[in-house]
């Protein structure tokens, strides 16, 4: 049991929504993560915690796997839109049908595209949500800003209503919900240069690796949260990509950038996010077993993944 309280969910109730995707980036794995994560015990983990869980299969009965093998990209060099705009709006369902029902939204990943699901599926049940975004990468690319091509680095941006003019049409559908001064941002190591533009543009809270060297990681995470939410009263969806963690710690994941969280630092992310008793949604993604080069790696990796939703959902050192 765990004696951290949770203002939104007093009924301690969530739901395990598991989203195998891998069609934001090229590297084939990360939609096995749900499946290891499951494997190592996960949902009995937060149910020793004292919460009631239930699990949802938000992709179930879906191919995006085999479609991935033939992908495309757009005029704005955007690939597989489609197949991202359908799994997002199954995800968003999933995730904004849970918390309309009273139970947190646990989503594990797959990619860090179905970022753009998670966030606007709580924005749309609470539009006062606020985001931190706990990783290596911004996120924020727009199709017109994007190198690659890969929509694991946009799904900010979508939900931001960003260069919307330049958006596949299968991502049209995603609400724009989302307001500059309420997400976060901390771990950042790996921003690319259009991406630095859209922070600075819109006055985006960015906490970048540099930060947490100047300041800690207990004053970094109270200033990114003093920047979303001072008064302390709106919920907090919590998108955490296993790459802020430094690859030391996890390096079954699809873009590793060296220099990153400690494993406790990124475990006190959560532990604070807790404690302020305003987590109300949780992502965990980018978990790539596949990348694993021994099976130490893999048990590496999926034991940080699950570590980083016990402390989100309560559990204490002491
Ligand atoms: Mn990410």
């Amino acid at each position: 049991m765990s004696d951290v309280e949770f203002k939104f969910h007093p009924n301690k109730k969530a739901t395990i929504i598991t989203a195998p995707f891998s069609g934001g980036q090229p590297k084939s794995g990360v939609e096995l993560g749900p499946d290891y994560i499951l494997k190592a015990g996960f949902q009995k983990q937060i149910e020793e915690l004292g919460w009631d869980v239930n699990l949802v299969h938000a992709l179930e009965g879906t191919n995006y796997e085999n479609e991935k093998s033939q992908m495309t990209a757009d005029e704005f060099g955007i690939k597989n839109g489609r197949i991202v705009g359908e799994c997002c709006k199954k995800i968003h369902d999933a995730v904004k049908g849970a918390a309309d029902n009273d139970r947190l939204p646990i989503t594990i990943g797959g990619d860090h595209s179905i970022g753009s699901g998670t966030l606007s599926g709580m924005l749309e049940h609470n539009p006062d949500t606020c985001i931190l975004w706990i990783d290596a990468h911004a996120d924020i690319n727009t199709p017109k800003t994007t190198d690659s091509g890969n929509l694991h680095g946009c799904p900010v941006s979508f939900v931001m209503g960003l260069d919307k003019d330049s958006y596949p049409e299968e991502l049209k559908w995603i609400p724009h919900k989302l307001k500059p001064n309420r997400i976060a941002y901390i771990g950042l190591r790996d921003v690319d240069a259009g991406e630095k533009k859209i922070l600075r543009d819109n006055n985006i809270k960015a906490f970048s690796m540099h930060h947490v060297d100047k300041y800690g990681i207990g004053k970094v995470v109270d200033m990114a949260i003093d920047a979303i939410n001072p008064d302390r009263k709106f919920p907090i969806h919590l998108s955490y990509d296993v790459d802020a963690i430094d690859p030391s710690f996890v390096p079954a994941t699809g873009t590793r950038v060296e220099g990153g969280l400690t494993l406790r630092e990124g475990l006190y992310v959560a532990e604070a996010v807790a404690e302020t008793g305003l987590l109300s949604s949780l992502d965990i993604v980018e978990t790539n077993p596949l990348l694993a080069e021994n099976d130490t790696h893999i048990l590496d990796t999926v034991s940080a993944a699950c570590a980083i939703g016990r402390c989100a959902l309560g559990q204490t050192l002491l």
